[in-house]
């Protein structure tokens, strides 16, 4: 009897751990081999994992004026309720890299160092805009086009995620002559 007891024990606790596996499984992978997204395999924006009280305000992607250069998306991410969070890794369907990224000047020179988290509280959401945070996008796959959404996962360091359909959009002439210096 016992035996029978612990193996049913033991299928109980292997099912948790493929659970967890299809999870972690789902998260942004974070070289850039991962430029290929395997159709269909869009994660349901319903789906459990995704945070509580957090949302992601006016999202847009800008294409580069200049093809083969990188692409920005902008965006606010905020919170209603709870604990401040911290933004981790952002996943973006159709660039093969997007890394968090902050511009700074000093002295009149503006640079950009990449930075792996953001804090954003119910006080104080994080903004993400020209001249300041933003995420850079590398290895822009050809449907990455003006006037198509693309789906977009933020991921949080409690392992919760949002995830978010974006507008692409064509980078202006003005706003092109600012973009990331
Ligand atoms: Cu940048």
């Amino acid at each position: 009897m016992r035996h029978i007891r612990s193996a049913a024990l033991t299928l109980v606790l292997g099912a948790g751990i493929l659970a967890l596996a299809a999870c972690s499984g789902a998260a942004p992978a974070p070289d850039a081999t991962a430029s290929t997204t395997a159709p269909g395999s869009a994660p349901d924006p319903m789906a459990p994992d995704n945070a509580p009280h957090v949302s992601v305000v006016d999202p847009v992607i800008k294409l580069p004026t200049v093809p083969g250069n990188p692409g920005v998306l902008y965006f606010t991410i905020e919170q209603d309720a709870g604990k401040a969070n911290t933004l981790v890794a952002v996943h973006v369907d159709g660039a093969g890299r997007a890394e968090m990224h902050e511009s700074k000047t000093v002295n009149g020179v503006t640079s950009m160092d990449q930075v792996t988290s953001v804090t954003f509280s119910q006080d104080q959401p994080a903004e993400f805009k020209a001249g300041g945070y933003h995420v850079m996008l590398f290895n822009l796959a050809s449907t990455m086009k003006a006037g198509k959404d693309v789906e977009v996962t933020f991921t949080l360091a409690n392992g919760d995620k949002v995830s978010t359909f974006v507008p692409v959009q064509e980078t202006g002439a003005m706003e092109g002559m600012m973009e990331h210096m």
